[in-house]
């Protein structure tokens, strides 16, 4: 009896040994971060190679990802009337299918260049949708997730600009013009926006620094301030690439963008990196 018992012990103690292993080491258990792609800019070419670049990402993130983050501004211009889409990026929303299709989760925070995406991608593309900010918790660490525009202090021009964007009516209006009029306008301000903020960065890098400062840094301080236990706060928006220790258990990760920098970040449960592809 006693023989018998000391060996389904032993069973025992190994059954619950060895699960653990394979799980450590062949489980997928990545989180991927990227943002700011801009799809459609600066005209068609250009920005198909940017997406063909992006799709070899996503294949390359899929192989161990537990989910993906595409952190805004996906595309340039994005607007879902009741019912027709912007035309192109056939490839990676087929993409961003297969991978939802497949089980891994991608979600997507609206950027303020793609605020106007409302249910077609989460519809056709099983993509979740983010509005706002985001708590996560990822393999006991936590996370603060925003796409970054309009927070902070200062910046009150946009943030108004947000609202009249934002505001139902305004989207009601703008659904009424004819696509090919509509979207052409949107483009044309958007890229005149965009080229303003390029030539900002190529005069002086200090601007994006003091900027993503001044109002990012300040903002995630008062986040922690909120949510002592958050340990890594993640943004895109500022299309520069920055990590930065806020505490000694916080850090902060600005994401850069798939214009100029190509970069994304990966946590592993242990590790927050930020890599360039
Ligand atoms: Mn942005």
């Amino acid at each position: 009896m006693n023989g018998f018992w000391n060996s389904s012990e032993k069973v025992q103690a190994k059954s619950n040994f060895f699960p653990k292993l394979p799980q450590i080491s062949f489980m997928p258990k990545k989180i991927y971060f990227a943002s700011d792609f801009h799809l459609g800019i600066p005209d068609h070419d250009s920005s198909l190679i940017r997406e063909k670049k992006l799709i070899t990402w996503l294949e390359m993130a899929r192989l161990d990802a537990d989910e993906i983050y595409l952190m805004g501004d996906l595309f340039d211009f994005w607007f879902e009337y009741k019912t027709a889409i912007p035309r192109g990026y056939a490839r990676l929303l087929g993409k961003l299918a297969e991978i939802t299709d497949a089980g891994i989760p991608i979600h997507l925070f609206r950027g303020n260049h793609d605020m106007w995406a409302f249910d077609y991608l989460t519809q056709e593309l099983n993509i979740q949708l983010h509005r706002n900010p985001e708590f996560r918790e990822f393999y006991g660490k936590h996370f603060y997730l925003a796409h970054g525009d309009g927070l902070g202090p200062g910046d009150h021009g946009y943030k108004f600009i947000k609202k009249v964007f934002a505001s139902p009516v305004n989207q009601w209006l703008f659904r009424l013009l004819h696509p090919d009029l509509g979207i052409k306008m949107a483009l044309f301000w958007s890229r005149k926006s965009r080229k303003v903020s390029m030539e900002n960065e190529r005069r002086d890098e200090d601007i994006t620094l003091k900027l993503i400062q001044q109002r990012i840094t300040v903002h995630s301080h008062k986040i922690l301030d909120q949510h002592p236990e958050i340990s890594y706060l993640i943004y895109g928006h500022y299309h520069y690439p920055l990590d930065t220790r806020l505490t000694d258990n916080a850090r902060q990760l600005v994401l850069g963008d798939w214009i100029t920098h190509f970069t994304y970040a990966v946590f592993d449960g242990e590790q927050l990196e930020l890599k360039t592809f």
